[in-house]
């Protein structure tokens, strides 16, 4: 067996020739306790190789190497082992909307894990990334843009208060949160959007000002000392996530900001989350990116059987369901003869891959799930 499964509510590895034991459960318990998703399938992906420390990016999303040739052995693999120097914890990424906070994740893991589109709340899970090196265990939480409050709770989806818990657990539970800002937005008016964020918590702050490739240098220093200003903010870190341009130093910031300890996941994970929620995330992204202004917002995606096929030439099967709340938006969806769905079954088909390391059958089916956003039955059902 060349990989394991790691379930958290079990304190050792499934895979049998591998005896490690998960410390810190009770602290990843009680960072997941609320989320209802993460406690369905609380999956760590070990595998034995451990990924080199590198300056290009990978060439694809290395999740879960599919084989363990010139990997190290089990008792060598790192999982818990470290120095007293060593450093682990969590940094929330927040900030409104599109700031481009998952572009940020990607661009400091080197490799994409968190979906991004042009349109504003892309994300809706909390998204959980480990960037590991020898000396530290970074555990980035991406989380849903921050939505202006409003005055009415019924202005508000059930989805969209989901949403907003998870930016607050993320906040809570963080060593350090990142303040992503986008520079070409008015300093001031983003300062009093996101004051409750520097009023909320003492975890050390920095913002994060991106999208700097739009803007002329006297435009960045202007908005980087609107920011400078705020007590609880700590640094202004002005970068282009997009362009990889100062990434370093958030990461560097960041590290210095996380408490000394062992890690808390095996030094070769890169994420909690199970493969299948990645596969779901391509999808939902491929409709944000192939559909007009609503559509995306009332899809939701379920896969609903993942059947591997490891060391034989088949592929993969996966099937996935895209639910929508009207029989209006699964026409829409489908498309005249089923061509928009083809279309997005193939583009989502060919990042999958590329994700996975391997070829799939990818089935797609439409459904109605009437006002799903309002329901928490639907909600629960559907993972948020
Ligand atoms: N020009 C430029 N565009 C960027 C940069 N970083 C991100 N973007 C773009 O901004 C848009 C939003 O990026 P995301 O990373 O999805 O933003 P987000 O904050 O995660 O958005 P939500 O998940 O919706 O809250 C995408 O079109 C990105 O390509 C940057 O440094 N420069
Ligand atoms: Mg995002």
């Amino acid at each position: 067996m060349l990989r394991g499964e790691v379930l958290l509510n079990s304190t050792r590895c499934s895979n049998p020739q591998c005896r490690r034991e998960i410390q810190a459960l009770a602290f990843l318990k009680r960072i997941h306790r609320e989320s209802t998703s993460a406690r369905k399938e609380l999956v760590i992906r070990c595998a034995r190789q451990r990924p080199q420390r590198s300056t290009t990016p990978k060439p694809g999303p290395v999740y879960v190497p599919s084989n363990g040739a010139g990997g190290q052995s089990d008792e060598e693999s790192s999982f818990l082992e470290s120095s007293p120097n060593h450093r682990a914890g969590y940094v929330a990424i927040v900030g409104k909307p599109n700031s481009g906070k998952s572009t940020l994740l990607n661009a400091i893991l080197k490799q994409k894990l968190s979906i991004v589109t042009s349109k504003a709340q892309t994300t809706r899970h909390r998204i959980i990334a480990v960037h590991s090196e020898e000396d530290f265990q970074c555990i980035f939480l991406d989380t849903p843009g921050v939505l202006r409050p409003v005055n009415r709770p019924e202005d508000r989806s059930k989805l969209d208060e989901r949403m907003m818990r998870s930016v607050k657990l993320a906040s809570r539970d963080a060593d350090a949160m990142l303040v992503v800002v986008d520079a070409s937005d008015r300093p001031e008016q983003t300062l009093a959007f996101l004051q409750p964020i520097f009023d909320s918590t003492d975890v050390p702050k920095a913002v994060v000002l991106n999208k700097v490739d739009l803007l002329f240098d006297k435009e960045v220093e202007d908005a980087a000392q609107v920011f400078r200003g705020v007590p609880s903010v700590e640094t202004v870190i002005p970068i282009s996530a997009a362009k990889q341009r100062n990434v370093t130093a958030v990461e560097e910031w960041a590290v210095s900001h996380l408490p000394l300890g062992p890690a808390l996941y095996p030094k070769d994970a890169v994420s909690e989350h199970p493969e299948r929620f990645f596969v779901a995330e391509i999808i939902r992204e491929k409709l944000f990116l192939s559909y007009g202004q609503e559509v995306p917002y009332c899809c939701s995606v379920q896969v609903t059987a993942f059947v591997e096929h490891q060391g034989t030439t088949r592929k993969d099967n996966i099937d996935a369901t895209i639910f929508v709340e009207q029989e209006s938006q699964k026409g829409i969806v489908i498309g005249r003869g089923g061509s928009a769905l083809k279309a997005l079954g193939t583009a989502a088909r060919a990042e999958i891959e590329h994700f996975l390391g391997r070829p799939v059958y990818l089935g797609l089916t439409v459904k109605v799930k009437q006002k799903w956003r309002k329901s928490e039955e639907a909600l629960n059902e559907l993972g948020y």
